[in-house]
């Protein structure tokens, strides 16, 4: 069978589990110089087979756990659908097949900040001309705009690569940069990612952090008073539910695919 009816196959059973899109990429395409090598990750890997998840429109509610919710919801979702394909390329060519995550797990380190993940989706779903970055430094679908999330499965297994989207979707309306509320877009093409961290996820390690730091130095009395705190029950909630995010302005303040 040549690697053109392969990739037919592969892409037929991917988009047949609900996916929104599907791209293909060489590894050898990849090209990001922030994230680890692809060899480091999976020695011998020839093909990313990136997904696309259109994100719902839960993501404009004012409610956060409601905006998280619809998050979670694809999270779930993707999890699933990276687990079947990678068993269907094991079953139907004998290939190896790795999965990557949404966002979790990723390495947390100092070093890193836990801002750099194993393999880097966005330049992945470039790669595989799902999209062309915006001034948001996300990842623009031609279809969804900002409001879309990837995943991917690794393989052994040799595809054809789909070419990159020569279009740059972006017109750079600034709407995402003025109502980012920490201000970490200022900068064209480079996120503020301490800035991002604090409005975006105030209860994820730095808030850890501070929160145990505080512990540390407080009587009976004051831990008493930190354990009945909103921001424990906060703190609780976002480490046992992974209820991460607080902000999706950059996303819901796109123009392109919806805001
Ligand atoms: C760690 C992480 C974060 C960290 C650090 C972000 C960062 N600067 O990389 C924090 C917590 C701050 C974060 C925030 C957000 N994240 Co985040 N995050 C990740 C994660 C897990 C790893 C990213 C990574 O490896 N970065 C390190 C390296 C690769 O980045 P870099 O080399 O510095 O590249 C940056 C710039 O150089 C620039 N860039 C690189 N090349 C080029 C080229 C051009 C032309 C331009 C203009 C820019 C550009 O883009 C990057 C942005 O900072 C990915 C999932 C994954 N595995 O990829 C999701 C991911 C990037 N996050 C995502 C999202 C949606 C968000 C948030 C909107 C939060 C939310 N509510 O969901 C914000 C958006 C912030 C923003 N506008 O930049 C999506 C983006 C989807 C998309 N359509 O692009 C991803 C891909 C998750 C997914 N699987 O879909 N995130």
């Amino acid at each position: 069978m040549s690697s053109e009816a392969r990739k037919e196959i592969v892409k037929e059973f991917a988009e047949g589990l609900g996916v929104d899109d599907v791209g293909f990429a060489a590894a050898s395409s990849y090209d990001s110089p922030r994230s680890p090598s692809l060899e480091s990750v999976f020695p011998g890997v020839r093909t990313l087979v990136v997904l696309a998840y259109a994100e719902l429109p839960s993501c404009e509610s004012d409610n956060m756990m409601i905006a998280m919710n619809g998050r979670l919801d694809l999270m779930e979702f993707s999890r699933s659908c990276n687990y079947k394909l990678a068993r269907f390329l094991g079953r139907e060519f004998g290939a190896k097949a790795m999965t990557v995550p949404v966002s979790y797990p990723l390495l947390m380190s100092r070093e890193t900040q836990g801002a750099i993940g194993d393999v880097s989706a966005r330049h992945s779903a470039v790669a595989a001309g799902l999209g062309s970055f915006g001034r948001n430094n996300l990842v623009l679908h031609p279809r969804f705009g900002s409001r879309v999330i990837f995943t991917e499965v690794l393989t052994d297994l040799e595809l054809p690569g789909d070419p990159p989207l020569e279009e740059r979707l972006c017109d750079d309306c600034m709407e995402c940069v003025e109502t980012c509320p920490s201000g970490a877009l200022e900068v064209e093409g480079r996120t503020d990612v301490l800035a991002c961290l604090k409005a975006c996820q105030p209860y994820g390690i730095g808030g850890n952090i501070r929160f145990w730091s505080k512990w540390a130095a407080a009587d009976e009395a004051q831990r008493q008073a930190m354990l009945a705190d909103d921001g424990y029950w906060k703190l609780y909630h976002a480490g046992s539910l992974g209820f991460q995010y607080f902000c999706f302005n950059c996303i819901k303040n796109c123009p392109l695919g919806g805001g």
